[in-house]
């Protein structure tokens, strides 16, 4: 596509202006001419070749177009009779420079918004800048419309006609057409009327139709009341401000394309979505947002960023105004419509305005995503995010897996409440679920080559970090190997808990024989495995069972001291009271001595208590310890009865997942 601005006229209602140059080069705002605006806006959106027709002052112009220093090939056409002909014959003169493209027609003291010029470029049929909100003007253009075509361009139609700019699009076969009929005109020597004209005459053939920009600023300067009234919209159209928030952490052309549209419609402030909103929202973010955001900063046409710690995009809203808000319109539908609505609903309160621009689905972006979950499930990366979401967001959970579909389960399970996503941020694998799942008690019957195969096949299929129940770490000889191969498969924190000799669950409480380990066999055990770490990432995790064991608070918190003095990275306290008083209390005393050590909780007794209020206490990890299972195996068990009491499986398939979503429900890579 070429454009074509008209610059041969005189411009002689322009007083003084036009006296030492050409009217294009009027001042139009701060640093800004009619032509440099133009020029540059072109620029930007892409344009390359440019032809200029000349007249009165040409050199001055060339002089001027060169000092811009734009990326634009620039071909400059004289018209030598510019005082006694129109642009008709400006245009004549230009012809070789006009075959076999698509043309930008417009007029050289045509000053309009970007919004104009993206819709004129990006229409799929020759078409002209109209406004259906514009009273018909008395002098300039209007276009006679029929059927949708423009049959007449000229400023004496009024019936069937709307106000219009010399701004065109024009597909190449059109435009040979009009052109045809421009050089008809001038070969007879009719060179003092508009190249419009000669359009009429072939309208037919030329297939232009109206391109309605309503009130966007599309206007002619051709006196001094133009210029005020133009130069005023320009204030208001550079302060506008534009508002789009990204999750990325890796930007690609998609991205950057968007970002170009966005900053066109004014100053464009982005809202780079915090760790904490990412993690909740899609997957753990492989840049942290500090490195995000320098990223956008970065970008072109980018003038402010900011963190927007939501999905939500009110407060942000509500603190910068922004007249636009720009998305993808992939948010019509689906999880994210209620922010969307929300977004709609506080653009409505100030007299802002959404512009959705097409979800581009590009396969080659779905696959880099699909390889930013690959790198997430790496040893490396997967066993150093327990410390960094711990950090991040004060207080994880985790869901317990003991299987890959379990595992599944755990990863990819997202509820969307209020604009808001929540799932879990870690896998918890249970000594007691993956013990059930085999059909064995809970006494560390299992042997840890078992226990090993569970987590990888967990880790085949997920990439959320891991927490091992690691019953009693055994013999802390072996209990050191087992440290070196947890960390060696990527699993973020084993927690071990101070009992010894035959271990029961802990939910049996004193119901059974339950011997509990002396601190100091137990603070040996864990300045070994301690001693037997390679990375700093992996965490070993000592977990009291003084409250189980009804010893006391002053025993649970003498151990806990005890416990991290040895190294231990993070406290578990478990109890098995179904109020949390002393779950609490013990938080609460040992809080008044470390405020560091991450406290881990296994709320399935007290478990009327929200994550909201563990965090409040000052809790950091919160297990969902045996729900999957205790879920799964009644639903099991339901359907073998059925079967056995109707001697057929048909009352089975209410209860039962479809079969096609059975066969479908694991997609193959
Ligand atoms: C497990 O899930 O195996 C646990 C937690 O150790 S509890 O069952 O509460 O002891
Ligand atoms: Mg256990």
């Amino acid at each position: 596509m070429k454009a074509l601005i008209l610059n041969s006229g005189l411009g002689s209602r322009m007083g003084v202006l036009t006296a030492e140059q050409p009217k294009c080069m009027t001042e139009i705002s701060y640093c800004e001419t009619i032509l440099s605006r133009q020029l540059k806006m072109l620029a930007e959106a892409g344009i390359r070749d440019v032809v200029i027709t000349t007249g009165a002052f040409a050199e001055v112009l060339k002089d001027y177009c060169r000092g811009l220093d734009l990326p634009l090939s620039i071909s400059f056409i004289h018209n030598p009779r510019y005082r006694e002909t129109n642009y008709i014959y400006s245009i004549y003169c230009a012809r070789e420079q006009l075959m076999d493209d698509d043309i930008l027609l417009m007029h050289g003291d045509l000053v309009f918004e970007n919004r104009v010029l993206e819709l004129v470029m990006d229409s799929d049929v020759s078409c002209m800048a109209v406004s259906s909100e514009i009273p018909l003007p008395e002098k300039d253009f209007k276009a006679v419309i029929l059927d949708g075509i423009i049959r007449k361009v000229g400023i004496d139609f009024f019936d069937e006609a709307m106000a219009a700019q010399p701004f065109y699009l024009l597909k190449r076969n059109d435009w040979k057409v009009w052109m045809d009929s421009i050089a008809g005109f001038c070969e007879r020597n009719i060179v003092t009327c508009y190249a419009e004209d000669a359009f009429n005459e072939v309208s037919a053939q030329c297939g232009l139709h109206p391109l309605d920009i309503g009130d966007m600023l599309c206007s002619e300067i051709d006196n001094s009341v133009d210029l005020d009234r133009v130069s005023d919209r320009l204030k208001e159209i550079s302060a506008r401000t534009v508002y789009m928030c990204f999750s990325t952490d890796m930007v690609h052309s998609g991205h950057i394309s968007i970002i170009r549209k966005a900053a066109r419609l004014g100053k464009l402030i982005i809202g780079v979505l915090s760790d904490e909103a990412v993690a909740s929202y899609k997957r753990f973010p492989l840049l942290p947002f500090s490195e995000r955001k320098v990223i956008f900063e970065n970008i072109t046409g980018v003038y402010q960023v900011t963190e927007q710690k939501t999905l939500s995009y009110k407060g942000n809203l509500e603190k910068f105004h922004p007249d636009f808000v720009v998305h993808g319109d992939d948010w019509v539908k689906g999880f994210q419509k209620p922010v969307r609505d929300e977004v709609i609903s506080v653009l409505a309160s100030y007299g802002g305005r959404l512009v959705e621009f097409p979800y581009s689905d590009d396969e080659k972006y779905l696959s880099l995503e699909s390889r930013a979950r690959a790198d997430l499930a790496l040893p490396d990366v997967r066993r150093a995010r327990l410390k960094k979401m711990i950090a991040m967001k004060g207080t994880v959970n985790a869901i317990e897996a003991h299987s890959g579909i379990t595992g599944l389960i755990a990863e990819k399970t997202v509820v969307y409440q209020n604009g808001q996503a929540h799932q879990f941020d870690a896998m918890w694998i249970s000594s007691l679920c993956d013990s059930t799942s085999k059909g064995k008690p809970d006494i560390e019957l299992v042997d840890m080559t078992s226990r090993f195969r569970t987590i990888d096949d967990i880790m085949e299929v997920t990439t959320k970090p891991i927490i091992f129940d690691g019953d009693t770490g055994g013999l802390t000889e072996h209990f050191v190997y087992t440290v070196r191969t947890l960390e060696r498969m990527g699993v973020s924190m084993v927690i071990i808990e101070d009992k010894t000799g035959l271990k029961k669950n802990s939910l049996f409480g004193t119901e059974v024989v339950q011997t509990q380990d002396s601190i100091e066999n137990f603070s040996a055990k864990i300045q070994a495995g301690k001693m037997a770490q390679k990375t700093r990432d992996f965490m070993i995790c000592a977990r009291i069972e003084s409250l189980i064991l009804e010893q006391g608070m002053e025993d649970a918190l003498r151990r806990a001291f005890a416990y991290t003095g040895a190294g231990a990275d993070a406290i578990m306290i478990h109890s098995r009271r179904k109020e949390p008083g002393e779950v609490f209390e013990f938080v609460e005393k040992f809080r008044a001595q470390d405020t560091v050590t991450p406290i881990v909780v296994v709320p399935t007794s007290f478990n009327a208590v929200t994550e909201e209020e563990f965090k409040a206490k000052g809790i950091n990890v919160v297990i969902y310890a045996n729900q999957l299972t205790r879920t799964g195996f009644p639903a099991m068990q339901n359907a073998a009865r059925t079967i056995l009491e109707h001697h057929r499986a048909k009352e089975c398939d209410d209860i039962c997942m479809p079969i096609q979503e059975i066969i479908t429900l694991i997609p193959e890579e």
